[in-house]
């Protein structure tokens, strides 16, 4: 298969100066006419375009001359114009293309939702639209005219001329076409205004449909707030007249950062109280800074090409995870980070799709936006941070931004910026980006009497797919330590590991201290530390570290768990402890409510595999459930006063500090649904005004076998909200028993409103039942089988998303022989499908390997 190398990178032959493009919109049949005035780099090349093989081309001119037939060559991926039809000096190509939005459903390129015209380009969609070097180191300015009976006509840069069918924009900013977007329909925007530090207006817009309006202030506010924070943290200000962000229903990913012209899938820009829930909330205002950080971390600079995606994604995302800190609160921001990256990028580091953070090959690019090129890079570079300190940080980046503004860049450009500006060495720090997988640390105590303390550390990676050897990476682990008492005896102290094996001391130590390591998840590392319970519940509750208090915690209840899931004994210390941590009313309830909510099946089963033990889902559903039964037993008063105390007087707000409340009494609920029969459930869904409330309540419900009332209720009201319908879809096989869940989806799968082409459906549904982990590994197969059926339906129709779910699969290697057998066989029968996409066919081959 055709795979692409990191080391057959070379620069393109030709210099773009500017693109023009011009639209002719209609359903069926799209013209496209292209004028891109070229400028040879070396003569003797030809000139190559990228150009999917839908893209009709009709016709071509070379400074207005049609070339010799047999100067013009068309294969099913490019067209090929030989040397010696281009003049020697610059030219302008103009060609004229006809394509077919309405027989997209791929949703890359162009295509229609809704009834209305819109674009997806990176990481190649462009080619789908025309001729065209389609690669992130070919920049132009573009100057974009459209023509179209659609009143809301949008599209990069400034508008230049709005008239009645007609818009023309003019980019000025020199972009890859990735970042080329177009936007055509019966919109209507909610507006504001945003005054830059150095005094520029800039007009913002938020366009939904008509009847959305009322649900996209939130997005706009979010905006606001993540345009005057870049200026206040890293000095960068916005550099158009307008800023717009559209919202679209059928819309692949999250969202796209296209310049001035931010496209949303709708799920992260709308929503009210009634529809949404907290973390829609918090996501819609991490994901609206994400896209808006990007103008500047991958619009300005963006990437040589593609291998260095994580320059601009682990920036960007790692500058969104900042802004939220700061918006919200810092510790529950990074413990939720960390969650989300143990159960994501350490599982992808640990199975057949492991991969470095800048990956050196690929077939399929749009494969490799992976948790971790995006989480993990974002932590590479908060262990840069912590390396080099605030300042070098700072000086850092107001380098990079000064160096590269304007250029394509790679990862040897971002590390020697930092090089530079702080005068360290990064040789082996790079390792971070070119090395797959987790690094186990291990550590040991030595105390002597004397007051010194030291600590041994190890270092350990596995082998990755192609990697065999790992070499000892820096890892910055940063160590406290608490007295007795529970007083901090020596504070954070950033211990800087480089080899194989080392040790640390700490003297002058009164009596024997309790080490708190790794504090804040100071490196994405896997901790290895023979540590006995009554510590782990001595940190959990003194540590003055937020992240190393809940680890202790986390660590408490999951060696209870592997404990139980093995059939021994366990839990006495965890249901003991997490009391003592439910009723410290000094504690922040969001804090409490992460401590309540035990470790998911998923991650009990990473963490017996880690072990060397194969996961039993069953044994694992049954530990998890009886061990929240006998919490909720052991303090069902304390809950149940929780449950009580901690609703939210006053209309609904999103904030932080409401929404901590909300999510201790959910946790409560959690545990109390085990003993109460679901009654305090049933009372909440018919009460509550918020929908995160009522979906708690939903679960529960579920849960208990009797949420069919609820579920009939909530379709009722809102069968003809698509958002609110996805999370209907998505809770069903999500909460379901085990042994019942993938026949739950498929029912689903046969209902009417099971709209599957549309991506936020399929994976509400496809991915509900992947997060039941007990559902998804049924011992009969039943959950593989499902999935793969709709794996291969979707493959057809939209193999981005096909191949993205094909994921669930990626764990299959850890469990036993019979289900590794059924996995395996699905697997196999999606490899041998006819007609398989380059997509699916890459991860499918790689997770058989
Ligand atoms: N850059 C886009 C993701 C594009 C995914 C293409 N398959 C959104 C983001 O990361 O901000
Ligand atoms: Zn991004």
């Amino acid at each position: 298969p055709d795979k692409r190398f990191l080391a057959d990178y070379r620069p393109y032959p030709f210099i773009l100066e500017q693109t023009k493009l011009s639209f002719d919109l209609s359903p069926d049949a799209t013209r496209v006419r292209a004028d891109l005035a070229l400028k040879p780099r070396d003569r003797t090349e030809d000139l190559e375009l990228d150009g999917g093989k839908e893209v009709r081309l009709m016709s071509i001119l070379i400074d207005g001359t049609a070339p010799a037939p047999d100067h013009v060559r068309r294969d099913h991926e490019r067209l090929v114009i030989a040397a010696a039809a281009l003049p020697d000096g610059p030219f302008t190509l103009t060609t004229e293309v006809e394509i077919d939005p309405s027989a997209n459903t791929a949703f890359e390129g162009l295509y229609i939702s809704g009834g209305m015209f819109c674009t997806q380009c990176e990481a190649e969609g462009f080619r789908h639209i025309t001729f065209y070097p389609d690669r992130p180191d070919v920049m132009a300015p573009f100057h974009v005219t459209i023509r179209s009976d659609k009143p809301v006509i949008l599209s990069n840069g400034n508008p230049v001329r709005q008239e009645d069918g007609l818009a023309e924009w003019h980019d000025p900013w020199p972009k890859p076409a990735y970042l080329f977007a177009l936007v055509a329909g019966d919109l209507v925007a909610i507006s504001d205004r945003f005054s830059t530090k150095s005094g520029r207006d800039i007009a913002l817009n938020v366009w939904v449909r008509p009847g959305d309006e009322d649900r996209a202030g939130f997005a706009m506010e979010s905006l606001i707030k993540s345009m005057k924070w870049d200026e206040d943290v890293y000095g960068r200000e916005y550099d158009l007249d307008v800023f717009n962000i559209v919202a679209v229903d059928d819309f692949n990913m999250g969202a796209m950062e296209n310049k001035g012209l931010n496209i949303f899938n709708s799920k992260l820009v709308l929503a009210s109280p009634e529809t949404a829930t907290d973390a829609d909330y918090e996501r819609i205002e991490g994901v609206i800074a994400h896209e808006y950080f990007h103008n500047w971390t991958g619009n300005r600079i963006t990437c040589r090409d593609w291998f260095q995606l994580c320059l601009k994604e682990g920036l960007t995302v790692f500058r969104d995870q900042q802004f939220t800190s700061d918006m919200r609160s810092a510790p529950v921001k990074r413990i939720g980070d960390v969650q989300s990256l143990r159960a994501r990028q350490f599982r992808e580091d640990q199975g057949p799709l492991a991969h470095p953070v800048r990956p050196e090959e690929y077939e399929e690019i749009n494969n490799f936006y992976t948790a971790t090129v995006y989480e993990k890079g974002a932590e590479v570079i908060g262990m840069l941070k912590r390396l080099v300190g605030d300042d070098g940080y700072a000086k850092a980046l107001d380098l990079y931004f000064e160096r590269h503004d304007g250029d394509a860049a790679t990862i040897e450009d971002w590390l020697k910026v930092f090089e530079d500006a702080t005068g360290r060495d990064l040789t082996q720090f790079k390792r971070w980006y070119t090395d797959a997988g987790t690094p186990h640390l291990k550590v040991t105590e030595e105390w002597s009497d004397d007051g010194r303390l030291t600590l041994h550390f190890s270092q350990h990676t596995p082998p990755t797919p192609g990697q065999d050897e790992k070499p000892p990476r820096v890892i910055p682990v940063a160590v406290g330590l608490i007295g007795p008492n529970g007083d901090e005896v020596a504070a954070t102290r950033m211990l800087e590991m480089t080899e194989a094996e080392q040790s640390f001391t700490f003297d002058n130590l009164g009596a024997r201290p309790i080490v708190s390591a790794l504090r804040g998840f100071s490196a994405p590392v896997i901790l290895e530390r023979q540590i006995d319970n009554a510590t782990r519940a001595f940190l959990l509750a003194h540590d003055t570290d937020p992240f190393a208090r809940w680890e202790a915690g986390r660590e408490l209840a999951l060696s209870a768990l592997t404990a139980l899931a093995q059939g021994q004994d366990g839990g006495e210390e965890y249901v003991y402890a997490i009391g003592q941590l439910a009723a410290d009313t000094d504690a922040d309830p969001a804090f409490r409510a992460l401590c309540l909510n035990l470790p998911g099946e998923e991650e009990i089963a990473t963490r017996l595999s880690a072990a060397g033990v194969t996961p039993d889902p069953d044994a694992i559903f049954d530990a998890r459930s009886g061990l929240a039964r006998r919490v909720a037993e052991a303090h069902a008063d304390l809950l149940s006063s929780l449950y009580d105390e901690m609703t939210v007087p006053g209309p609904y707000s999103p904030d932080a500090g409401a929404a901590a409340r909300r999510a201790l009494r959910i946790a409560a609920l959690g545990l109390l649904n085990r003993i109460d029969r679901g009654d305090r459930a049933e009372v909440l869904f018919g009460t509550a005004g918020n929908m995160t409330e009522r979906m708690a309540a939903l679960t529960c419900l579920i849960r208990r076998g009797r949420g069919q009332a609820a579920l009939e209720a909530l379709h009722q009201q809102f069968g003809d909200n698509r958002l609110v319908m996805d999370k209907w879809f998505a809770v069903q096989p999500m909460a379901a028993a085990p042994d019942e869940a993938a026949m739950i989806a498929r029912r689903l799968s046969e209902r009417d409103d099971f709209d599957w082409k549309n991506p936020n459906r399929f994976r509400s549904l496809l991915g509900g039942l992947a997060a039941n982990h007990g559902g998804f590994h049924a011992a009969d197969g039943s959950g593989y089988e499902f999935t793969a059926e709709w794996l291969m339906r979707m493959d057809r129709v939209n193999p981005q998303i096909a191949a993205r779910l094909s994921t669930a699969f990626e764990t299959w290697p850890r469990y036993d022989t019979d289900r590794r057998a059924k996995a395996r066989a699905a697997l196999q029968r999606m490899a041998e499908m006819d007609g398989i996409s380059r997509n699916l066919r890459e991860m499918v081959s790689r997770m058989i390997a």
